[in-house]
């Protein structure tokens, strides 16, 4: 890996996180995870780590900063980000990665902006981050995480299917809208898993 460029990014990182040291410790457990699955999956683990360094780099801003900053960028706001403006911070941050940041990598970008929701058919690097984001080792509030982090050198397509459906129930459980996106996502990774099986 370029030490040099990646130190540049996490001192900066570091600084956009630092009234929140928790957020900034999440970032650290996501990239190492991101370079870890990358080792597995054989995908460039620079890229990785510097996707997972970025992936939440628009978390610092409020719900009406990040509404503003869309607005400002010309970034389209969809019915269900208006209604959960949090999401946005995925969008965003794979805009300032690009824009603040210098990373010209359209696809670290694209796993930036689809960590939260996920899409169907979803490159490697996409895959591992939006994984990572949910197995990194500072986590620890979802209760199927022992089994996802075994799963997932197994089998990321099953882990992504179970972390999706898990994200589904939850947010059902709080009585919170389900991004159509998410939706997508679990149904693609569900008949994928599902097709492999039958095989
Ligand atoms: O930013 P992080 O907290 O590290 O993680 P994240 O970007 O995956 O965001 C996690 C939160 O996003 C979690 O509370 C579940 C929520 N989320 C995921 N998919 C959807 C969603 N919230 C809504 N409203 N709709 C979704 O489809
Ligand atoms: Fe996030
Ligand atoms: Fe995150």
């Amino acid at each position: 890996m370029n030490n040099e460029a990646i130190d540049i990014l996490r001192k900066q990182v570091k600084k956009a996180f630092k009234k929140d040291k928790r957020r900034y410790w999440h970032t650290i457990g996501v990239a190492n995870t991101s370079a870890c699955l990358a080792m597995r999956y054989g995908v460039s683990m620079e890229r990785a780590y510097t996707a997972g360094l970025l992936h939440d780099c628009a978390k610092c801003l409020t719900d009406t900063e990040l509404l503003e900053s869309c607005k400002k960028f010309h970034i389209e706001i969809s019915d269900s980000e208006r209604r959960s403006p949090y999401l946005l911070h995925a969008k965003l941050g794979g805009y300032l990665a690009w824009e603040q940041y210098g990373i010209h990598d359209d696809e670290i970008c694209s796993a930036i902006r689809f960590h939260t929701t996920g899409q169907p058919h979803m490159t490697r690097l996409e895959e591992i981050i939006f994984i990572a984001d949910y197995i990194e080792p500072f986590r620890n509030r979802a209760d199927n995480l022992d089994e996802i982090r075994s799963l997932v050198f197994k089998d990321i397509s099953q882990a992504i299917y179970c972390v999706a459906e898990s994200t589904i129930e939850y947010l059902n459980s709080k009585n919170k809208p389900i991004d159509p996106a998410t939706v997508r996502t679990y149904e693609y990774y569900r008949k994928y898993s599902e097709n492999r099986q039958d095989a």
